[in-house]
């Protein structure tokens, strides 16, 4: 499979609400698009990296920068012989941006698998028609404010909420929510706002029974977290620290996690996320899928994924109007607090060019020569 074309698309795209995490407030969504044309399909992936480098080190300008002069010369100089399945090895060599890595694999993968006839959760072992979703709710300025958020989202049919915490707003909120709703399955993501030093901070959080407490530390510090695990009761999951599979191997052979939250564009593309999967799975580590604030595109992507056996807790795979008035494919809808795996040829989804346009401040095609 030959590369024809390849462009990026940029288009700035309005969050409903504010969210609010520990490490910043991000009112809009910087979105880059990569669109792939091959001689028998297009296909689209979308880069999760954030306008900012405070998730992780990548962001948006940088992402367009290395797949632009980095990452789509080396997919051409493959000629003929490209497949979805070889992106990750040719693109190796250049070290990090996974979030860049994981767009283009996905856009290249979109276009086999519309060429095939296939879907994208055929090819990844989906089990399920479809998944249980979970919400992330950001942190907020009082706690009347926070319970009137919940409360929507319970009413609409989350079947989970996930708290982002950080020092000053943990207890007292994950306490708040508790007792409006006894029984809810509720978690707390931290996004490595803590240190050890808080581990009798965060064993305050026990009583509350949650399902998990998400990367309280930073993200190389494993035996932190390891030891942290031995002094609190709430599981601990990773998010940021789980990088690959051979990471997420090393984190459960430390004992630093009991869960992990499985984001493709965190390790570099939806097959490396299988692998972290299947590595979970054998040895019996719960996973989820995370959710970077996607629009239709990567939301379609991960909720197939959230559909392989091992994906047993619910995800941070919301409806598309949890995030966006006006999503850029057909919107996902909770029904029954449940989101439908797609099931048409590639992601199964069409990206709405009228209304991507209308979003759209750039579109570069790559010289392909
Ligand atoms: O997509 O529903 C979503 C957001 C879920 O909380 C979420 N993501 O650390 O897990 C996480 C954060 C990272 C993105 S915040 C901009
Ligand atoms: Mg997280």
């Amino acid at each position: 499979m030959k590369l024809s074309a390849v462009e990026l698309h940029r288009a700035q795209l309005p969050l409903v609400a504010p969210f609010r995490t520990s490490f910043g407030t991000e009112l809009q969504r910087d979105v880059l698009l990569v669109r792939v044309e091959t001689p028998d399909a297009e296909g689209w992936g979308e880069c999760v990296a954030m306008a900012a480098p405070l998730y992780s080190y990548e962001y948006v300008d940088a992402a367009a920068e290395v797949i632009a002069r980095f990452l789509v010369p080396r997919l051409v100089a493959v000629g003929d012989g490209l497949t979805a399945g070889k992106v990750a090895t040719v693109l190796e060599p250049v070290k990090g941006h996974p979030m860049a890595k994981a767009a283009l694999e996905l856009a290249i993968l979109d276009a086999e698998l519309r060429a095939a006839g296939r879907s994208f959760a055929d090819e990844l072992g989906a089990v399920k028609e479809a998944v249980p979703s979970g919400v992330s709710v950001g942190i907020m300025d009082s706690i009347p404010e926070l319970l009137d958020a919940v409360s929507s989202y319970v009413d609409q049919g989350y079947v989970r909420i996930k708290l982002k915490i950080e020092p000053g707003w943990d207890v007292e909120p994950v306490a708040a929510v508790r007792e409006r709703y006894p029984d809810i399955p509720l978690q707390v993501d931290a996004n490595t706002a803590y240190t050890l030093g808080d581990a009798r901070q965060l064993a305050k959080l026990d009583p509350f029974d949650l399902l998990l407490i998400e990367q309280p530390l930073p993200e190389d510090d494993l035996r932190g977290h390891a030891e942290l695990a031995k002094q609190i009761r709430t599981p601990v999951c990773l998010d940021e620290s789980i990088v690959s599979a051979r990471a997420a191997a090393d984190a459960v052979a430390l004992g630093a996690c009991s869960i992990i939250n499985i984001k493709a564009g965190r390790v570099g593309g939806y097959l490396e996320a299988r692998r972290v999967h299947d590595v979970a799975r054998a040895n019996g580590i719960a996973v989820w899928c995370g959710g970077m604030l996607e629009t239709g595109v990567g939301r379609a992507a991960n909720v197939a994924l959230a559909a392989l056996p091992g994906f047993t807790l619910p995800g941070d795979t919301s409806a598309s109007d949890r995030y966006y008035r006006q999503d850029i494919t057909a919107p996902f809808v909770l029904e029954n607090g449940h989101v439908r795996v797609p099931t048409g040829p590639g992601l199964g989804v069409d990206v709405d060019r009228a209304v991507l346009r209308e979003i759209t401040s750039s579109v570069t095609p790559l010289d392909l020569s």
